[in-house]
């Protein structure tokens, strides 16, 4: 008997799907979750009908978040991952010796159970690791009690906008974010779609571009999102050290890493389609 089913994830008039074993359906105080197991691309997560990450291609996503912003930045022993459940974001930053505290702070408990059971190589060592700490709250609840000046980094690694992240993308949150972080500091926040949600795509790099100095995106894939591009923005008040690589910390990693490397990261900071350069071009001369 075949008891294969089609997943998918609904964006307009299109979708983007995975067939395979279900591994689980069931409903969180805050959205529905799914598991589904690919021949292609492992154990996939969906939250709220959208594809959250999957075994085999979350490297696509974990690496270029992470290894641009830790393999630049002078001081990075202090860090915040806002959303980050699965693990993958908190696994990536903690193959730096330099990072002494991760506060990871979830607003959904079920998501990492989940994950622990059913995607626990995304974690990995990381779930073990005593420099990692998991707060189950709401990220904008907790970036408005954390002192100026705290976190060197912070890595925003949330869903797709919705009723319930929205705030996640707003100007309010980034300011508390700013104001959070150390002068030096750096946020990293995934960016959407250019194709498929060009619009959020551009009103985060706008909201961004209005709170910081200086903030720079880049563009790969990750097979299983809709349209497959994606982009990660990273965003400082400091132009002196902004996103310029450490080449020791870069040849550590890199021999780490199965998707990043420096030459893919200069390539991906070159990707802007020309459809967003022209808005966020238009946008900066209307400033
Ligand atoms: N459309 C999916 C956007 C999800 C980004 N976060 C993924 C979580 C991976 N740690």
């Amino acid at each position: 008997m075949n008891t294969s089913v089609w997943i998918d994830e609904y964006q307009k008039d299109s979708r983007f799907g995975l067939k395979g074993k279900l591994l689980l359906k069931k409903t969180s105080i805050f959205q529905e979750i799914i598991v589904i197991e690919n021949e292609l691309y492992g154990k996939a997560l969906m939250l709220d009908g959208c594809w959250m990450i999957s075994s085999k291609d979350e490297k696509y996503y974990h690496e270029c978040l992470v290894h641009p912003a830790l393999s630049s930045l002078k001081k990075i022993s202090n860090i915040l991952i806002i959303g980050g459940g699965d693990g993958g974001t908190a696994r990536e930053c903690l193959k730096y010796p330099e990072v002494s505290n991760i506060d990871l702070v979830e607003i959904d408990e079920e998501v990492i159970k989940v994950c622990k059971k059913f995607l626990k190589e995304i974690g990995d060592n990381a779930w073990t690791d005593d420099r990692l700490s998991i707060h189950i709250q709401d990220g904008v609840k907790w970036v408005e009690t954390i002192r100026d000046d705290f976190y060197d980094v912070i890595f925003i690694d949330c869903s797709d906008p919705s009723e319930f992240s929205n705030l996640l993308f707003s100007s309010e949150f980034y300011e508390n974010c700013k104001r959070i972080l150390t002068k030096e500091g750096l946020l990293a926040t995934q960016s959407e779609s250019p194709e498929s949600f060009k619009t959020m795509h551009i009103n985060i790099l706008k909201t961004l571009k209005t709170t910081f100095n200086v903030s720079k995106t880049m563009y790969s894939f990750v097979p299983i999102y809709p349209s497959g591009i994606w982009s990660w923005t990273f965003a400082s008040d400091n132009k002196s050290n902004f996103l310029k690589p450490n080449c020791r910390k870069v040849l550590e990693i890199e021999k780490q890493c199965e998707i990043w490397n420096l030459n893919y990261q200069d390539g991906a900071f070159k990707m802007m389609p020309n459809k967003i350069s022209k808005e966020i071009n238009a946008f900066k001369n209307d400033k």
